[in-house]
């Protein structure tokens, strides 16, 4: 056995997320997976072990992406060790849910394949209560318009991550405008090249920073929209 051999269940909860920001550094599914489940015996809450070893360490990961010191294979690698370590937490955010409280449509847009800040915001929405249907990644004005006529959510999230296709969202909303059917809905956008100004320069309803706070603004407008006489 090497010396330098890490076994996971004998480090500290502190030690432990250390190496997971380490682990997902260097895309280790399995390790991600094991630790996940030892923080989670612990007594650690899903959202806790989310954001303070999964979200935290993916930034970590953005940041030497950036730089130009990891690459998109490596970056590749670590998503998927972020998405097994999803994949565990996703029931059991979903099992601490509350009673339903609304629908969502929510995909990520044209031109854009990064999705796991959208699989996290669906997966807390889901949590909190509310229906989710997921369009994926790559999505075209025509793919969401079916999917609102299809689901009738009340809430159309979509999500961008690049500069170049976060003005897509605009030419959703314009169509929706231009096909009488915007107010309709209730349309939170999140990614990370995005803010509030953004937001309100296109037209949506609200910019959410991440998917706690995409949670509470759907929360807030839902049952605004709820409490609004019928016109
Ligand atoms: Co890409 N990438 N990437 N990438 N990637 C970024 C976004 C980048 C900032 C990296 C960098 O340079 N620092 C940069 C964009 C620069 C820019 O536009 N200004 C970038 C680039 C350039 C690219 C490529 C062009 C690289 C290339 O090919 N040369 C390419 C583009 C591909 C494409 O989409 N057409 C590319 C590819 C990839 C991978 C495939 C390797 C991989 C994606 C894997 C996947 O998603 N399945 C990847 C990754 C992983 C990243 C980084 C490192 C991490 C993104 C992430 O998952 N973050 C990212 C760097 C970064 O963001 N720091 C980067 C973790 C996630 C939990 O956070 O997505 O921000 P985030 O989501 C948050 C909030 O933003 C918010 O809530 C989430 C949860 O709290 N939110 C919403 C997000 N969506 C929401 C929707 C809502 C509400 C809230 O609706 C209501």
């Amino acid at each position: 056995m090497a010396d330098d051999e890490i076994i996971l269940s004998e480090l500290s909860d502190d030690e432990l997320v250390l190496q997971m920001h380490d682990d997902l550094y260097d895309g280790l599914k399995e390790e991600i997976e094991e630790a996940v489940n030892l923080l989670i015996a612990r007594g650690w809450a899903p959202y806790d072990a989310l954001t303070k070893a999964l979200v935290a360490g993916m930034t970590i990961v953005g940041a030497d992406f950036r730089d130009g010191i990891l690459f998109v294979p490596e970056v590749l690698l670590a998503a998927n060790a972020m998405k097994g370590g999803m994949a565990i937490l996703k029931p059991l955010l979903i099992a601490t849910g509350a009673p339903r409280m609304g629908k969502m449509v929510i995909g990520t847009v044209k031109g854009d394949i990064h999705d796991i800040g959208k699989n996290l915001v669906g997966m807390m929405m889901e949590g909190a209560g509310f229906e989710v249907r997921d369009l994926g990644i790559n999505n075209s004005v025509e793919k969401y318009l079916a999917a609102l006529e299809e689901e009738k959510p009340d809430i159309l999230g979509m999500s961008a991550l690049l500069t170049t296709t976060m003005p897509y969202m605009k030419v959703v909303i314009d169509t929706m405008k231009e096909k009488g059917m915007r107010d309709d809905y209730i349309v939170l956008v999140g990614g990370a090249p995005l803010n509030e100004e953004f937001s309100r320069a296109i037209g949506a309803d609200a910019y959410c920073r991440d998917a706690a706070v995409a949670v509470e603004t759907a929360k807030a407008y839902v049952a605004r929209k709820h409490n609004r006489p019928n016109v």
